[in-house]
């Protein structure tokens, strides 16, 4: 298997952010707290997966996790929104304002033109579990991946991708379950539900990750976004439609009909879009 010689793509203090040959990875490095995130962290999740969706040689972005914690040994790889950053009316950043952030860069997930994958070494718990959820595909350890849904002991609730798009993989009454619940699912069962694609020694987690990642790399980046963005099609209603169709709308601008458009209308002529074009 190749091995990933990754360089630093940017400082931040709660992620790491690498990148090496068309493959972004970004890790929580929070691993004393399970990975917790707050809002400084989401901050900085959202700012390098932009850059990832802008840097036109990455496809593939892996979104990883460091570990294990230094206090007793354990994986993770996110157990959702910092406790101990909740206020009154939600998590505070050191700004002090109120933000429910993580939901934008599921956003960015979910609407990026690139494939995510997320890369799951161990706990993968409330918000943690919404963001394996919404990633494109996901790879877990076989020893330590722990999948866990706690929203409704701590008074949250994922009413978005985390629950409903998560009942459309798993199915209503496993996901009524898993969130009901709230009890631990291994890597293997999680895979006997649909929502893990293949479950990984976990020192070979890694290395697979970035296997995936060159194999997707070798496939049509417009046949790969495509396809991504009809699959989200149907969940995802009207902004769906207007994502898929954006994708349309720049393929159809590389027609010699639209340089036709254009050029009439800088002219300041009539168009002439040609007989024999109203192709079946
Ligand atoms: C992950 C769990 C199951 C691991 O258990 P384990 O191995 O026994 O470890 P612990 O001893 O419990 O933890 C080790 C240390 O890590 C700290 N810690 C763990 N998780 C968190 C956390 N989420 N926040 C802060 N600290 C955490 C422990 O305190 C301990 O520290 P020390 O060593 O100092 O004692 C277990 O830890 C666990 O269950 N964790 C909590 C999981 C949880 O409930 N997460 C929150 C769920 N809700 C969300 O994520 C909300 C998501 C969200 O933001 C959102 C989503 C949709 C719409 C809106 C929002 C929104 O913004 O609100």
């Amino acid at each position: 298997m190749e091995s990933p010689d990754w360089k630093p793509a940017g400082e931040f203090e709660d992620i790491t952010y690498r990148k090496c040959d068309g493959v972004a990875r970004i890790a929580f490095n929070r691993p004393e707290v399970r990975n917790a995130f707050r809002p400084k962290t989401t901050s900085e999740l959202y700012r390098a997966f932009y850059d990832a969706m802008e840097d036109r040689s990455i496809g593939v972005v892996l979104l990883s996790a460091e570990g294990p914690s230094p206090k007793d040994g354990v994986y993770a790889f996110c157990s959702g929104g910092d406790q101990r950053a909740r206020g009154h009316q939600g998590y505070v950043g050191e700004d002090g304002y109120h933000r429910l952030n993580i939901l934008e860069v599921q956003r960015l997930i979910r609407f990026m033109p690139k494939v995510v994958i997320a890369v799951v070494p161990g706990w993968a718990v409330g918000g943690g579990h919404s963001l394996h959820v919404v990633c494109d595909l996901t790879l877990a350890s076989a020893e330590h991946a722990i999948f866990k849904q706690t929203d409704a002991d701590v008074t949250s609730f994922d009413g978005g991708y985390g629950s409903a798009y998560l009942a459309k993989m798993v199915g209503q009454k496993r996901a009524r379950e898993i969130f009901f619940l709230g009890r631990d699912y291994r890597a293997q069962e999680a895979y006997e539900m649909g929502m893990v694609n293949a479950v990984v020694p976990h020192d070979e987690l890694e290395q697979t990750a970035y296997q995936w990642a060159r194999e997707i790399l070798a496939k049509s980046p417009t046949s790969i976004k495509m396809l991504k963005f009809a699959m989200n099609l149907t969940d995802d209603g009207m902004v769906g439609q207007q994502v898929f169709a954006g994708e349309a709308t720049r393929l159809a601008y590389m027609t010699d009909e639209a340089k036709e458009g254009r050029d009439a209308f800088l002219e300041k002529r009539k168009p002439d879009f040609g007989k024999d074009q109203w192709i079946p």
